[in-house]
């Protein structure tokens, strides 16, 4: 199976190394990662019961953006059915439209998105509510300790710790390269983890649940770091880990 002239292929392969190493995934191994080759996508996608199809190349007007999907069709969501909801350990769970979300004040932010396996977009604005001021509206409960994102695609998972959601460089994104994001990226809504691989800023977000401990997403069951800090995570640490 010869994966490596897929777009995804040309990065730094530290996603292969920290899988190989952690799952002993061989062969296939030699493919995995949130970079989704058509080998392990099947690979992957057979263990979790998905569709084998997700990479589908460049996005098309997006300055060297690929396009990621671990599900193989994701429903539409507009501002008629798109909903966000907020719970968990939270004294006031909540639901919001995409009205709500717009009528809350937006902070922008202009960062590089850098995905884990090297592809990097320079200087990508996005905009939207941050994740705290959410967090702090649903009114976060004593004992709660991470917060966990679930996808309208129904198959993405993310999560963070509660110190990290509330980052101020992390965003619940209604708007990206100064346009509202579309589905191929996401829309209408996606979580933006400003200092992390890209693989944290899940795509069709759909549900913030606070919980009590880390629950590892998507990639992460696969190897990935949970906390992947650029440049300080996924095998890229410069500084040995004492
Ligand atoms: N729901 C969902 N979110 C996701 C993914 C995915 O497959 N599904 N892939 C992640 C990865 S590995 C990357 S690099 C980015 C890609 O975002 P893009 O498709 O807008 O370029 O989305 C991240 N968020
Ligand atoms: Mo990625």
């Amino acid at each position: 199976m010869d994966t490596t002239s897929e777009p995804e292929g040309r990065g730094t392969p530290v996603g292969r190394r920290v899988v190989l190493g952690m799952l002993g995934l061989g062969a296939a191994g030699v493919a995995a990662g949130p970079f989704l080759q058509r080998g392990v996508d099947s690979f992957l996608g057979a263990a979790a019961g998905k569709d084998p199809t997700g990479l589908t190349g460049l996005l098309p007007g997006g300055g060297g953006f690929r396009y990621y999907s671990v599900a193989d069709s994701v429903p539409h969501r507009g501002e008629a059915d798109y909903r966000l909801t907020v719970d968990g350990l939270v004294d006031r769970p909540g639901s919001y439209r995409l009205a709500d979300l717009r009528a809350l004040p937006q902070d922008r932010l202009v960062r590089d998105v850098q995905c884990v396996t090297g592809w990097r977009v320079p200087r990508t604005p996005f905009e939207g509510v941050r994740l705290s001021r959410l967090l702090d509206a649903a009114g976060v409960r004593p004992g709660a300790h991470a917060v966990r994102f679930t996808c309208f695609d129904g198959a993405y998972s993310e999560s963070l710790t509660l110190e990290q959601a509330r980052r101020p460089d992390v965003l619940v994104a209604l708007r990206m390269q100064d346009a509202a994001i579309g589905h191929a990226h996401g829309g209408p809504v996606r979580l933006y983890v400003a200092p992390m691989y890209f693989y944290k800023s899940a795509k069709w977000l759909s549900g913030i649940t606070v919980t009590d401990r880390v629950r590892p997403g998507y990639w992460e069951q696969y190897g990935y770091d949970v906390d992947a800090w650029v440049g300080r995570s996924n095998g890229r640490d410069d500084a040995p880990t004492a």
